[in-house]
């Protein structure tokens, strides 16, 4: 078939889509009085939810609940660890391969056990229930047995990110008056480094067995016990459950914000089993079968509420981690199996960073092949896209039964081949990437817009909306509500779309920052109805379906001074469309008639446009430097906001070259990529000032 048909036809089937799909409702106008905006509810349930359960209110009794409900059944999964390899790379570097056998399941009976002895344990070793207790460690079983096990006990827990800094755990543990930490070995290192500032820590349990030497004497002011003596303690001295009440508090979680230090948002019991209960509402008949692959950190609340969820409906739960979860992975010894393909999960949390990689991993693969494989490849590809676009063209089902069979199965064969749905959270997620999924892995991804402060909760989209770059309608448990902002130009009463700042309310919001009422009164309000809401800083339209779009942020406008407003996300979002754009963040400083950026470059595009120009360098910070490439790069962000339509004020008149990466470890991105702009401007104050010296 010729393109030009192509043309023709794929147009206006676009436009019969367009017209059927759209009517579908999925959020509904909400009366919410108060506080004039414009409300929306999910439209398939009358008011907002707040258990799932008549009898259940707090998460500790969900979890008594399912235990004894699917007492027999496997709950926990963890790999059997065979060996530790160094491996030797081309380069002469050195990497640790692990090399995991099957997974060793245990029962609700065994967990539940398990949890009510670790209870009685921590009240054995002198725990008291008023007092708080954190946990400090990657995701494991031992991580949500203590969890529970606090529960159990009305202790409530504080979570702190494993990549948190020192400065930042000193402070959360400080602010909290923790004095049970419950660690792993690794993260007993960062606590020995500390040990002088922690005045109320008194316990330490550590869950691995090979502790540190010195990590008991008594010069740290703490007891050092293993976690399973803390179970046998309990075992042999049990003591009754004491059990929380729903408005009692059951997390403290303290997330990397993207300014100083992190601040402990609390949520009670009632919160979490809200959004439990609304996010299994989104996820099609999920129950006994499913089985989970647990690889997030248990602090994001995500994961919080995925491995809730997946213990209060009998599903099972495989732990693994992001750096062994598929074949490929790199800390799997070659010729071993990944965690995804070893437990063959039915059900995935992501944050999009995750999904990009296995996207990327896998059209690399595609590319290297080239030749039939990567022609086949394309046509299916292109058939599915069409088929997911809404057109009658592409839409048959034996047609998808041929290409999964033939083309997409070895792809779903990297996440295991069983994958049926995928939540994913904590950024937005790049269109291409939400579609390549869809696609591959022949699953429907539910992308969640929320906060810590709103646990979670927020806007889910609806598994069979396939539109992209929308966050779905309000989830069940949350009403969400558009509020005006003159001073960024947007109102309730825009039209086409309501437009506004993004405020979530209902019964999953929390109950504050801990210790903190100042920020508390900032951004949580309370209206004469009683409902809470938490003002996102956000700022989002509602589409005729009811389906929320995220557009803008309120906190990164910046005034320039000719009094222009210059959106710093929006035109960040745009740029970041060029070739040569790993990341971006572009300034504004508000005496100043122009902005700036900061780029850190992709090295692959960057270098491949050097060789092109027989351009020779001995290291990438040298390339960097060189006026050609800015000059190049600068051009190709102008090509980029002439697409987007920016205004000239809005693009950035200088730019600066950066060779090292953003990630993480860096500390100039959150866990979930975004970027710090604070920590950012500070690392580059110099840079900054250079391009606006000239
Ligand atoms: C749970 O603990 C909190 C804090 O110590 C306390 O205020 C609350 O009354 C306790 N709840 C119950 C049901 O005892
Ligand atoms: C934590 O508290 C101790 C003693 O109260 C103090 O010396 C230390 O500076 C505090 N650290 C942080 C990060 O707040
Ligand atoms: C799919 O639909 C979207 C919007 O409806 C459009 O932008 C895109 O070009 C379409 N893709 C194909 C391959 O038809
Ligand atoms: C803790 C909290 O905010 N609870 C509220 C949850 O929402 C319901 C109704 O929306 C309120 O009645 C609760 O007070």
């Amino acid at each position: 078939m010729n393109a030009y048909v192509v043309g023709l036809i794929v147009p206006i089937v676009i436009l019969l889509f367009r017209t059927s799909t759209n009517r579908k409702r999925r959020g509904s106008p909400a009366d919410v009085g108060g506080d004039p905006g414009y409300a929306v509810r999910n439209h398939r349930f009358a008011s907002v939810i707040s258990s799932a359960w008549e009898d259940v209110t707090t998460l500790a009794e969900m979890f008594e609940h399912s235990c004894r409900k699917h007492h027999d059944k496997l709950l926990l999964g963890t790999r059997e660890l065979i060996s530790r390899e160094m491996e030797a790379s081309s380069d002469g570097r050195t990497f640790e391969k692990l090399h995991h056998g099957d997974y060793k399941w245990v029962t609700y009976g065994n967990v539940f056990e398990s949890v009510s002895n670790f209870a009685s344990g921590l009240a054995n070793i002198g725990h008291v229930r008023e007092e708080r207790a954190a946990i400090y460690a990657e995701t494991r079983e031992e991580w949500f047995i203590a969890l529970q096990a606090c529960f159990r006990r009305n202790v409530t827990v504080v979570t702190i990110y494993a990549s948190l800094g020192e400065e930042a755990l000193c402070h959360s543990l400080n602010e909290t008056e923790v004095t049970t930490v419950i660690c792993g070995r690794k993260e007993l290192k960062s606590l020995l480094h500390i040990s002088g500032q922690l005045d109320y820590v008194k316990r330490v349990i550590c869950i691995d067995n090979d502790v540190p030497s010195d990590a008991s004497s008594a010069q740290h002011g703490w007891k050092l016990t293993s976690f399973s003596d803390v179970e046998r303690l309990g075992r042999e001295n049990p003591v009754a459950a004491d059990l929380p009440l729903s408005a009692d508090v059951a997390v403290i979680m303290y997330t990397s914000g993207s300014t100083g230090l992190p601040k402990g948002v609390m949520m009670t019991h009632g919160n979490i089993v809200a959004t439990v209960s609304a996010v299994m509402t989104i996820i099609p008949n999920l129950g006994t079968n499913d089985v989970y692959l647990a690889y997030l950190p248990m602090a994001h609340i995500l994961e919080l509420v995925a491995e809730n969820l997946l213990s209060a409906v009998g599903g099972s739960i495989g732990y693994g981690t992001p750096l062994t979860l598929t074949d490929t992975s790199n800390k799997v010894k070659k010729g071993t199996k990944g965690d995804a393909t070893a437990l063959m999960p039915t059900v995935m949390a992501s944050v999009p960073a995750i999904l990009d990689r296995v996207r990327d991993g896998v059209f690399k693969k595609v590319h290297a092949k080239g030749g039939f494989s990567k022609k086949l490849f394309d046509l299916a590809y292109a058939r599915r896209l069409w088929a997911i676009n809404g057109s009658w063209f592409g839409a048959w089902g034996l047609e998808k039964a041929l290409w999964n069979f033939f083309v997409f199965k070895k792809v779903q064969a990297i996440l295991g081949g069983r994958i049926r749905f995928i939540l994913c959270g904590g950024a937005p997620l790049a269109a291409d990437t939400q579609r390549f999924i869809n696609i591959c892995l022949g699953a429907p991804i539910s992308q969640g817009y929320g906060l810590t402060e709103t646990c979670a909760g927020g806007a889910f989209s609806d598994f069979d909306d396939t539109s992209v770059g929308r966050v779905g309608p309000p989830i069940p448990c949350s009403y969400i509500k558009l509020v005006d902002w003159p001073e960024g130009g947007y109102s309730s009463t825009d039209l086409p779309m309501p437009r506004g700042e993004i405020v979530i309310g209902g019964s999953n919001i929390t109950l504050g920052y801990f210790k903190n009422d100042e920020k508390t009164r900032e951004s949580y309000k309370v209206d004469e109805r009683g409902i809470r809401w938490f003002y996102t800083g956000d700022v989002g339209r509602f589409h005729a379906d009811g389906v929320l779009e995220i557009i803008d942020r309120k906190k990164d406008i910046v005034k320039l001074q000719h009094g222009e407003y210059v959106s710093l996300g929006k035109v960040e979002a745009a740029l970041l469309g060029s070739p040569f754009v790993d990341n971006i963040m572009l300034y504004a400083d508000s005496f100043q008639t122009y902005c700036v950026a900061l780029v850190a470059v992709s090295h692959s595009a960057l270098s491949e446009w050097a060789s092109k120009q027989g351009i020779s360098y001995s290291d990438h910070s040298e390339l960097c430097q060189k006026e050609e490439a800015v000059k190049e790069v600068h051009a190709s962000l102008l090509t980029e906001a002439k697409k987007a339509r920016l205004e000239k004020f809005e693009i950035p008149a200088k730019v600066k070259l950066l060779s090292d990466p953003w990630t993480p470890e860096t500390g100039l991105v959150t866990g979930a990529l975004k970027i710090k702009r604070d920590i950012i401007r500070k690392t580059f104050q110099e840079e900054l000032s250079k391009l606006y010296a000239k």
